[in-house]
Order: C-alpha cells, then structure tokens, then sequence
C-alpha cells in the first residue's frame, strides 16, 4: 500500500469516527401495553442504538423490538444482567427481533454490540452502546 492511501485509509477512518460520535442521545420509557407488557422499539446501525436509555417498570414483562439499520455492517445486542434475571442477546437484521425478559431488580444496565472487525475499534467502543434503567 502507498504511503498516500495510507493517509487516505487514515482520513476516512477519522470522518467515519467524528460522524458516528455525533450520534445523539435519546431516552424512552417503556409505555404499558393493555396485556402488562412494557414495549420499546429500537434500532442499531453504525455505531450507536436508539434509543440509548430505556426507562422500564421492574418485575413486569419488557420487550424490546430491535431491528437493524439498513447496510452490509454486522450488528448485535448483548444485555446480560443475570443478576437482575436478564440474559439476552440476538444477531439483528433489517426483520424486527422481539427480545423478552422480566426484569426482577432495579439499576442500570447496559446494552451493546459485541462485534468487531479485526485490530479496529469494537462497535462498543465506536458508541455502539446503552443503557436499560429498571426502576420501581
Ligand atoms: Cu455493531
């Protein structure tokens, strides 16, 4: 590779960087269905989920519909608070996936992508990431 396309690779992968901080930040709290359950919609792209912060009633039923932005980019979602009864995960496509737990403890947990191309940055790390606050 010349040292010119270096620079270039370089650049690129600066403006990509600035672009996906100035994602903004949005918080949800998760409405009561008439059947008991807590629904949120979200999305996940590059690099960020949104929303960001979701506000949820503990020990009722949540389900978070996530779906993928369209693009070639691998997504996913991790959030695992076993602690808390929460351990779930799943691979999102441009198809809406329905993760469903019951929070039983209040705090705050966090959510992410654990995808990673080679020696980059993980998507965690590029902001790919948020917050689930279960409270009273
Ligand atoms: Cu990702």
């Amino acid at each position: 590779m010349k040292k010119r396309d270096v620079l270039l690779l370089i650049f690129s992968l600066c403006v990509t960087a600035t672009l996906a901080v100035a994602h903004v930040s949005r918080t949800v709290i998760a409405t009561l269905d008439p059947d008991g359950v807590q629904r949120v919609a979200m999305t996940g792209g590059s690099y960020y989920f949104d929303p960001d912060r979701i506000v949820v009633k503990v020990n009722l039923p949540v389900e978070l519909k996530v779906r993928k932005e369209p693009g070639l980019a691998p997504h996913d979602i991790v959030l695992k608070a076993p602690e808390a009864g929460i351990d779930v995960s799943a691979k999102l496509t441009e198809e809406p996936t329905v993760l469903a737990f019951t929070p039983r403890k209040t705090g705050v947990f966090t959510f992410y992508c654990d995808k990673k191309l080679l020696f980059f940055e993980s998507h965690r790390d590029k902001g790919m990431h948020g917050v689930l606050e279960v409270v009273e």
